[in-house]
């Protein structure tokens, strides 16, 4: 087995390299390749090609994709839609190609329909227009779906898809105007401590979310690569009742780096969607015994992570 996977150098594929070089993760004779955007720029079919041509792999874990919080998706809907779309295009057109046996992509519990009943399931992708804050974003990640579908209709093809909840942990993006939730209030806590000013929260604080680390992720996608069959996407996401409030993960944030200062809520900035809430019963319907790291526990290593490494973090 020779798996690539395309966007290696992001939160999740550093999480899975972790697991696969670090944790036992590959087995005996497996050869697993990690890209980043240096390997060739996806958006590119030729270069894309010409890369798949070059590595032949026999499996692949897409992940490669342009990628942001709630405020770069609200600026950028358009560069989501065009940068995902053509990414996800040639990555699968590429592995047909080539012959990739398997192809597991990368959908997000923020693409289900805004205005939906909960908990939500793999069922429901296309049931309605998503929140408009990410549609671009959203569509395009939609569009993943509906090729993993036709692939299997006209060539037979097991491509597949994971619908990963928010997700966190080391390598993330810790852009204050750029990233999630969690790496933006890691960062900006990290400051707020070294000035001694106020760390400001965006929005109410009354959203909900259900938060996933990177780590546990990897672990189930290389569950998903060996184990999962189906072409219909999978939900991997903690259950409904470990969701948490924005409030919530602050204050996890503000225990995990000890800082005492004063939280301010900025209600003028969007609150986004107010919840998505996930159900993981598929998942636990494969795996009974799935277990996932505390949510404290998780932040706390993130932390720790972002402090000793921020020099290099991209922030
Ligand atoms: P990330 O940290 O931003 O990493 C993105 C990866 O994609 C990087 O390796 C980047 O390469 C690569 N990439 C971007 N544009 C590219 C291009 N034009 N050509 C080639 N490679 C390109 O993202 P992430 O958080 O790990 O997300 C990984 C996957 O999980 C994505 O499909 C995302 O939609 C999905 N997901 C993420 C979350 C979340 O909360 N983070 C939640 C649900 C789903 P460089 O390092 O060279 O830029
Ligand atoms: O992770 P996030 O940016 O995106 O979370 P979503 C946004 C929520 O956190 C909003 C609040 O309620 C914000 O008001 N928030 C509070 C902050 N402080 C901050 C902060 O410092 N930074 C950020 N970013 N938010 C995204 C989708 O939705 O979910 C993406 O837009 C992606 O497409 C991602 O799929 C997983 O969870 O709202």
């Amino acid at each position: 087995m020779r798996v690539v996977v395309t966007g290696g150098s992001g939160l999740v594929g550093k999480a899975i390299e972790h697991v696969v070089k670090e944790e036992g993760g590959a087995k005996e004779g497996e050869e697993w390749i990690f890209l980043s955007s240096k390997d060739a720029d996806l958006m590119d079919f030729r270069a894309t090609q010409a890369l798949f041509q070059r590595l032949q792999p026999t499996h692949v874990i897409h992940l490669a994709a342009m990628v942001g919080g709630l405020f770069r998706n609200m600026r950028l809907n358009l560069d989501f839609w065009r940068c995902n779309i053509y990414i996800n295009d040639n990555v699968l057109q590429a592995a047909h190609h080539v012959g990739v046996q398997k192809v597991v992509s990368c959908l997000s519990t923020c693409i289900f329909p805004d205005n939906t009943t909960y908990p939500i399931t793999e069922k429901m992708i296309h049931n309605g227009p998503p929140h408009d804050s990410n549609f671009g974003y959203s569509y395009a990640k939609r569009m993943i779906d509906v090729n993993n579908r036709a692939y299997f209709q006209q060539f037979g093809h097991r491509y597949t898809a994971v619908i990963p909840t928010n997700v966190f942990g080391p390598h993330d993006n810790f852009s204050i105007e750029d990233g999630h939730v969690l790496p933006g209030l890691i960062h900006k806590t990290y400051l707020a401590k070294e000035e001694g000013s106020p760390l400001t929260v965006w929005g109410s604080g009354n959203p909900r979310r259900q938060f996933i680390y990177s780590l546990d992720l990897a672990r189930l996608f290389l569950w998903v690569l060996r184990e999962y069959d189906e072409v219909e996407p999978i939900i991997l996401s903690v259950g409904e009742e470990d969701e948490v409030s924005i409030k919530d993960a602050a204050e996890a944030v503000t225990e995990a780096l000890d800082f005492r200062g004063d939280i301010v809520y900025d209600t003028s900035k969007a609150d986004g969607q107010f919840k998505k809430t996930a159900s993981n019963a598929k998942l636990c319907s494969y795996l009974p015994d799935v277990t996932f790291t505390p949510f404290k526990t998780a932040v706390k290593e993130t932390c720790d992570w972002f402090v000793s490494n921020y020099d290099f973090a991209r922030k």
